[in-house]
């Protein structure tokens, strides 16, 4: 095998004087820089599937809401979950190897992890729309095959569908089986729990989807032939920015990082005022809902919006239910989630809320706690996941009424309808139409639940972003020493002030947060915090 990985690997070399480092999204750059890292991504695959016993692992080629000249490379694990924290240090030393240290590299992984060469290895893979795909496609090839892994090639896909068939694949004829193991067992699983949950009821008016002009598009093309019109107890769905095929346009001016960041609609959403719209980012795992109010003008509903949403929903179930005495239902949100949010749930829902720090493993993680776990990042990353002790008790209890049966329905209905393996936004969509339909609530009733906190955040250039050692879930500088006291400071000043610094781990910048109770005093505590970050991270100009 070592010939054979060395000759694949000479058809791959690493760009000199590249740091490489598996981040909160894999690996994600200019797509140029790429074909080294995704070959020894596939030798990762590898390993990572031996030392689990030949389970298959899962390998997505994407760059999410990034612009169409970047791609990434990230692994999923058996579970569908993402790839096990101590893996991200292995795939980084791999992907920082020189050329004529892979083999080794390899070796001493597989010596040091105590895996055995002879145990089966299998992949399942899929890309987004971007036209580096195919090549970066060719690369992890040449590692699979080179390692002898057997594989799978589901061409495009939505990162959620890559984690969901992952899943299905791993527990296929088992009792733990996640679904038919195909795209359309995908599309098929949640047409019928969309039916289940809707039970009839229709929705008021259409919902617009923004498709980013990524993989979002062809596949929600095709889970709407799977779910009922408005009218059938579903969904009136109109499609926009669905374009795959102009490269130039894939998360330009549209998609949900451009809804959140810039706080409008996509100039070419045509939806009137008070519209259900949505856009999903470029792979389709991130979902933000918003309408135009006649009144106020553009309203975002954010992850913290759908997170309340599915947490108030979910707990009147499980009461209606007779479980909530039995069952612990909780949020896990980042520090970025806003704190009126976070009063709501604690407050008006009674649910505890958890802190984690930013990137969804960790959020998914502490979701794992609870018997129902709502978990969703402010830009519209998240997802609900329940313990087998809930799932069994959806299954087994013996209503006492007509109406326990019912809540008992949908709440089984809504463990199908949700891809628990991580943010799917076509899932979710699905989601806040079902609870949507249920509470009978326009967006604007939506929104009127409770009031944001004027906020801003700032991206703030420093010499050196690393000197920012944070704890507390990143809420708490610990160095640059003093800092965090100056921070402390200048909030006690804000009427409802909050404020944090943290290094950012996707960009080189760090980024500062403010809330405050209006907007001019929520701006002024933001450019007073990022100018203090910026002194103290050395920056002289
Ligand atoms: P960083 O760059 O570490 O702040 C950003 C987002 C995260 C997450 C990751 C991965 C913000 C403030 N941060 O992380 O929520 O989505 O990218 O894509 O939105
Ligand atoms: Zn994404």
């Amino acid at each position: 095998m070592d010939s054979k990985i060395l000759a694949a690997s000479s058809k791959h070399p690493k760009p000199v004087d590249h740091l490489f480092q598996y981040g909160t999204a894999g690996f994600r750059m200019k797509a140029t820089l790429l074909d080294s890292v995704v070959f020894r991504v596939g030798l990762v695959a590898a390993l990572r599937s031996r030392k689990l016993g030949g389970q298959t692992i899962g390998v997505m080629i994407t760059a999410s809401h990034n612009p169409p000249e970047d791609n990434g490379v990230k692994l999923v694990d058996p579970m569908g979950e993402m790839l096990e924290n101590s893996w991200e240090a292995y795939s980084t030393e791999l992907a920082n190897a020189k050329d004529e240290d892979v083999v080794k590299v390899y070796r001493s992984l597989e010596e040091k992890l105590k895996i055995n060469p002879d145990t089966a290895s299998r992949v399942i893979y899929a890309r987004d729309t971007r036209p580096s795909g195919p090549k970066l496609v060719q690369a992890l090839l040449d590692a699979l095959n080179a390692t002898g892994t057997e594989y799978t090639d589901y061409k495009l896909l939505t990162t959620p569908q890559l984690h969901y068939l992952t899943r299905c694949t791993n527990t296929e004829g088992t009792p733990q089986s996640y679904g038919e193991v195909s795209e359309k067992g995908y599309y098929e699983k949640l047409g019928k729990a969309f039916k289940r949950a809707m039970k009839g009821r229709k929705t008021v008016g259409s919902l617009t989807v923004d498709c980013a002009n990524g993989v979002g598009g062809p596949k929600l093309a095709e889970l709407v032939k799977y779910i009922p019109a408005g009218s059938d107890g579903g969904v009136d769905i109109k499609i926009i920015n669905d374009d795959v095929l102009k490269a130039e346009v894939l998360n330009h001016e549209c998609g949900a990082d451009y809804v959140k960041t810039k706080q409008r609609a996509p100039p070419t959403s045509k939806a009137g005022n008070n519209e259900r719209c949505c856009s999903y980012d470029g792979d389709a795992d991130r979902i933000i809902y918003y309408f135009n109010d006649p009144e106020h003008g553009f309203r975002l509903l954010d992850g913290d919006r759908i997170a309340t949403l599915a947490a108030s929903f979910i707990g009147d179930l499980a009461r209606e239910a007779g479980l909530a005495s039995e069952l612990k239902i909780g949020v896990v949100q980042t520090a970025y989630a806003n704190g009126a949010s976070t009063k709501y749930v604690e407050k008006t829902l009674g649910l505890p809320v958890v802190c984690t720090p930013t990137g969804v493993k960790w959020l998914h993680h502490a979701a794992t706690k609870f018997d129902v776990g709502v978990y969703f990042e402010a830009n519209g990353h998240g997802t609900v996941v329940f313990s087998q002790q809930a799932l069994k008790a959806f299954s087994t209890k013996e209503p006492e009424s007509p109406a326990q049966a019912s809540a008992l329905e949908t709440l089984r209905a809504l463990t199908d309808l949700i891809n628990q393996t991580v943010g799917d936004a076509l899932s979710d969509m699905l989601l806040v139409e079902t609870i949507l339909a249920h509470k009978s609530w326009t967006p604007k009733e939506w929104d009127l639940t409770y009031t944001d906190l004027p906020n801003r955040l700032v991206r703030v250039e420093v010499a050196n972003r690393n000197i920012f050692k944070t704890t507390n879930a990143e809420r708490t500088l610990v160095e640059p020493q003093g800092t965090q006291d100056r921070i402390d400071q200048l909030v006690s000043k804000f009427k409802d002030g909050r404020s944090f610094a943290r290094a950012s781990g996707t960009e080189d910048a760090v980024r500062v947060y403010a809330e405050a109770a209006t907007r001019s005093e929520a701006d002024d505590l933001a450019s007073k915090i990022a100018a203090l970050v910026k002194h103290d991270g050395g920056m002289t100009s």
